[in-house]
């Protein structure tokens, strides 16, 4: 007994798609507040009665609205595995809305418009039932023009959560039910659909346009081209203006019928695969991608046009050139933003079967001809709609869905309907229905082979085989962005910029899908409702939080991808690695700094330079060594030279820094008479008060102080967790008993000036461990500690350590007064930075409060380490406290609370100030790589098990104004 949402049927009553449009026609916005009712299972009944309504907003979801809870799982269905069945408790949301039909409204019809509802519904309108629709990112339109009346008329909806639908929506993302996107009521259309053909030629710079309309009375003008057009007729444009993202130029045009208006706008633009590479007006891309889903921390997949605009203009500041509509057309909006702004989209239709993997692909629709009318149905949809978008250049089928037949008949469709795109298909492994060869997460090994096209044969199909060897190579998805992270993304940038054959890839994720329910402040993820399947917190793996705040790795991924890079200092070179535009747009500043200090800045004269192309440019400073100098820094800037839609003048594009010779450090003083023999118990010198019995110190300058202490130990991040088994560190780390060290003190002797306290660090129960030496010795007004770590026993190789190559730090904890508050440093910044992670980190002065120095992922983890700090001040309030440096560097960290304590929290507000502010002064850490879906950090990258030595000088810091700052300017 299957009903009409359990059904192999797209949809009832449903109007032919056609493409989404801006009319002049009267149109009516049902958005809003609607009567709303919620039903555990399907009522049988149809919808009725004026009673037992709440209210619901429209866009939404109810599940957002305190009516049942979300659903977030990863790959698994939430029901049994019983196509096309649903569950009996199958939430069901009855929506109703009276409206008033506004006097003038045309009596010639009316059509009824949802742009998407998840994930099937039932429509009446003033209590006939006019159809059904199914495909919950895709619009669907009903003929109501018969049963509209002068005055009040009512619209109810029956939404269900689970359709049949459901078994081809499995993508990787919270269960999100109801009427998520607008609800119009149009007057009938008289220009029924438009597909706007705009080719352009490179070779001569001409452009040809066509336009397909629906009447073939309609008449089409393009008045800035001087062009009035019938329908079908094919003009010959001599010059025009190509789009591309880089300079998306659009032409606006009217299409008439009838009275009614239409306006489209039309970017000239030619796409087409050459020699094994996918070109736009002949030249080949490079995707500078990412992957996007539509996420509002409140409102879900309801995304405001003002959130989408948001999300775009983030990309274009953030350097990124494309974006992947993971896994389903988006709000149709979006688009027209996409082509007015300027990105590269690779839109994917609303197709994703993953949780078949579990029958291990047994009943996969995919492959069943009985799915192929859903199938082709949603493909149809979502180009018909998204037809006239110059932006769109390449047709996702689906993602994770396996391989199967359906896929064969959604390509020869969409090639006979458009020609003018590539089609794009990542998971069947034949590629028979791709342009394009791609995988996800690739190794940077394999990723060489690729672009080398010297990769393992893969599919048995000889001719196949030799297809898919020709085609071009996309990462659909890479650098897995889950919590601290993603790591190694300068190393993927490496292999794509050097093989033509790899245009690129798309970062997996665009933003955080963590969900702030009504009334509460923490963001949930999956597991915090009890329930037990879940896919836990694999959907906070974007570039933003929730929230949009631009992650680290937001930051990192920029600079890497930036479209100039500046190198130097001799030659200094401006590279233009764009596809199409100069850099007339930006302006190029330099500034240079001593100690962090600016000294001279100034503009650089940058003669035109042509996509692609590289210019030297004469250096501004002396290059030679100028002894009387501090460390010496010269950064280049390129900003923007005027506003652009998407960032104002000054808006920083890229930069680049690189030290200029200066004078070698000093040699630091070293105490001369201090005395280092115990009076009362206690051994006061160089600024520091020990325990003569334990050795440690007990107060710093005065202070009071915990540690500092050798600490191995970080808090371990989601890459550093991996996927648990072989590809996870942590579970490495943890079997060697890393997160439990004891520390036992051996002897605390005098040698040569300095109080050597020696020691053990190790876990109970293991037999491993390492030899520690804690070196204090007096300096000038300092107090200078060596730490020498040797490790002993079994690190790898033995029956419950069988391997543990790396560890997550090495370093120091020390804890001191809460009251110090304010961290100022020399070195990288501003924002945190690991081994692997490190563009984004320019040397400079920074300063902030220790609250500040945290990034708050949603899951907390290991965070906010600043790399290769030269010194740091921790200060209380007046600017008192203690100054650290490094010998040259070491990785800092600061925070209210304990790596323990940020290991046990599971959300932001597990986290609670303590007593103390622990800083971590560190050598090194492990580099964070993206195993958590990925590569984990590369040997490069990796802090290896090994003998270690490193020295960090304590000094009194007394708030007394800047000491540091150079006294000579040159
Ligand atoms: C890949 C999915 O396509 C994407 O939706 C997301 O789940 C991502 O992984 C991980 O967050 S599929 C994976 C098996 C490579």
């Amino acid at each position: 007994m299957t009903s009409y949402f359990e059904d192999l049927v797209p949809g009832t009553g449903m109007r032919t798609p056609r493409a989404w449009l801006r009319s002049s026609r009267p149109k009516l916005s049902l958005n809003g507040r609607w009567q709303f009712k919620f039903w555990p299972e399907a009522p049988v009944d149809p919808i009725a009665g004026d009673d037992g309504w709440d209210e619901l907003e429209v866009p939404g979801h109810w599940v957002l609205q305190g009516y049942d809870r979300p659903r977030y799982t990863n790959t698994a269905f939430p029901f049994p595995i019983d196509p096309p069945r649903a569950p009996d408790a199958n939430p069901t949301g009855d929506h109703r809305r009276w409206f008033d039909l506004p006097d003038d409204w045309p009596r010639d019809g009316a059509v009824l418009r949802f742009e998407g509802v998840d994930s099937c519904f039932k429509v009446w309108v003033n209590g006939v039932e006019i159809g059904t629709a199914k495909g919950s990112r895709l619009p669907s339109e009903f003929e109501v023009g018969s049963l509209l009346r002068p005055g009040r008329n009512l619209i109810a909806v029956r939404v269900h959560q689970w359709s049949s639908g459901s078994y081809l929506e499995d993508q990787d993302m919270w269960w999100l039910p109801g009427i998520f996107r607008d609800v119009t009521l149009l007057a009938r259309p008289l220009v029924e659909d438009v597909f706007v053909h705009a080719d352009y030629d490179h070779v001569t710079g001409g452009g040809t346009l066509r336009v397909d309309v629906d009447p073939s009375y309609a008449r089409i003008l393009v008045p800035e081209l001087g062009l009035e057009l019938a329908p079908g007729e094919t003009v010959s444009i001599p010059s025009v203006e190509p789009w591309s993202a880089e300079i998306p130029r659009l032409y606006d045009a009217h299409v008439e019928a009838g009275g009614e208006t239409v306006e489209v706008r039309i970017g000239f633009r030619t796409v087409a695969m050459v020699d094994g590479l996918l070109t736009v007006n002949g030249r080949p891309l490079f995707f500078r991608g990412v992957n996007r889903h539509e996420h509002d921390p409140r409102r879900g997949r309801a995304v405001s046009v003002e959130t989408m605009r948001q999300d775009l203009v983030l990309m274009k500041q953030h350097n990124l050139n494309a974006v992947r509509t993971a896994h389903y057309p988006p709000h149709p909006a979006f688009l027209d933003l996409c082509d007015e702004l300027g990105l590269w989209v690779i839109d994917e239709c609303d197709i994703e079967t993953h949780g078949f993997i579990y029958p291990d692909w047994r009943g996969n629709p995919a492959d069943d001809p009985d799915w192929a009318p859903m199938m082709l149905d949603r493909m149809r949809r979502m180009v018909e709609r998204d037809k006239n978008h110059p932006s769109v250049i390449i047709w996702s089928l689906a993602n994770e869905s396996h391989r199967g037949r359906n896929f064969g008949v959604l390509a020869e469709w969409t090639r006979e309907r458009d020609p003018g795109r590539a089609l794009f298909y990542e998971r069947d492994r034949s590629y028979e229905f791709s342009d394009f060869y791609s995988l996800m997460y690739t190794p940077l090994d394999e990723l060489e082979r690729i672009g080398t096209r010297t990769e393992d044969v893969s599919i048995d199909d000889p001719a196949l085989e030799a297809r898919r060897r020709g085609l071009p190579f996309v990462l659909a998805e890479y650098a897995h962005a889950m919590g601290n992270g993603p790591g190694g993304l300068t190393d993927y940038q490496r292999v794509m910029e050097r093989y033509p054959r790899l245009q690129g890839g798309f970062v997996w994720e665009w933003i955080d899908h963590g969900l702030l329910l009504p009334g509460a402040t923490d963001y949930v993820y999956g597991g915090d409702f009890g329930e037990r399947v879940h896919g836990a917190n694999f959907c906070i793996d974007g570039l933003m939080l929730p929230d949009r705040t631009p992650s680290p790795g937001l930051l990192e991924l920029k600079k890497v991808i930036e479209p100039v890079r500046i190198t130097g200092p001799e030659p200094l070179t401006i590279h233009n690695l764009q596809t199409f535009a100069t850099l007339d747009h930006l302006d190029f500043l330099w500034v240079e700094e001593v100690d962090g200090v600016e000294v001279a800045a100034g503009r650089l004269e940058v003669p035109a330079v042509e996509a692609g192309a590289a210019v030297e440019v004469g250096m501004p400073v002396q290059v030679e060594a100028r002894p009387d100098l501090g460390e010496r820094w010269m950064t280049v800037r390129a900003v923007l030279a005027k506003d652009e839609p998407w960032a104002a003048a000054g808006h920083e594009v890229a930069w680049t820094q690189f030290p200029l010779p200066s004078a070698p450090a000093e040699e630091p003083v070293k105490g001369g008479d201090e005395r280092l023999r115990p009076v009362d118990g206690k051994v006061v010198f160089g600024g520091g008060e020990f325990d003569a019995r334990s050795g440690r110190l007990v107060r710093l300058f005065g202070v009071p102080v915990k540690g500092p202490r050798l600490d191995l130990w970080r808090a371990p991040t989601d890459n550093d967790n991996g996927q648990g088994g072989n590809n996870s560190v942590a579970v490495e780390w943890r079997a060697a008993g890393l997160d439990r060290l004891e520390h036992r003190v051996d002897e605390v002797v005098v040698e040569d000036q300095e109080l050597v306290v020696r020691g053990r660090v190790a876990p109970n129960g293991l037999g491993l461990g390492v030899r520690v030496s804690y070196r204090w010795r007096a300096l000038g007004d300092g107090l200078q500690l060596t730490v020498d770590v040797v490790p002993e026993g079994e690190w790898e190789g033995s029956a419950i350590t069988p391997r543990c190559g790396s560890w997550p730090r090495l370093g120091v904890r020390m804890a001191l007064p809460a009251s110090f508050g304010k961290v100022r440093w020399f070195g990288g910044g501003p924002g945190e930075a690991y081994a692997d992670s490190r563009e984004a980190a320019r040397v400079g002065r920074y300063e902030c409060t220790v609250d500040e120095f945290q990034t708050p992922y949603v899951v907390p983890q290991e965070n906010g380490s600043r790399i290769d700090v030269r010194w740091a001040e921790l200060t209380d309030a007046d600017g008192n406290g203690l100054r650290v440096e490094g010998a040259p560097y070491f990785q800092l960290t600061a925070r209210r609370w304990t790596t323990e304590d940020l290991e046990r929290a599971r959300h932001r507000s597990d986290l609670t100030p303590r007593e103390h502010v622990f800083v971590n002064l560190d050598l090194a850490q492990n580099g964070l790589g993206s195993a958590s879906c990925g590569p984990a950090a590369t040997a490069q990258h990796t802090l290896e098990v090994a003998e270690r030595t490193f020295t960090l000088t304590f000094r009194e810091f007394g708030g007394q104004g800047d000491a540091a700052v150079p006294s000579s300017a040159p």
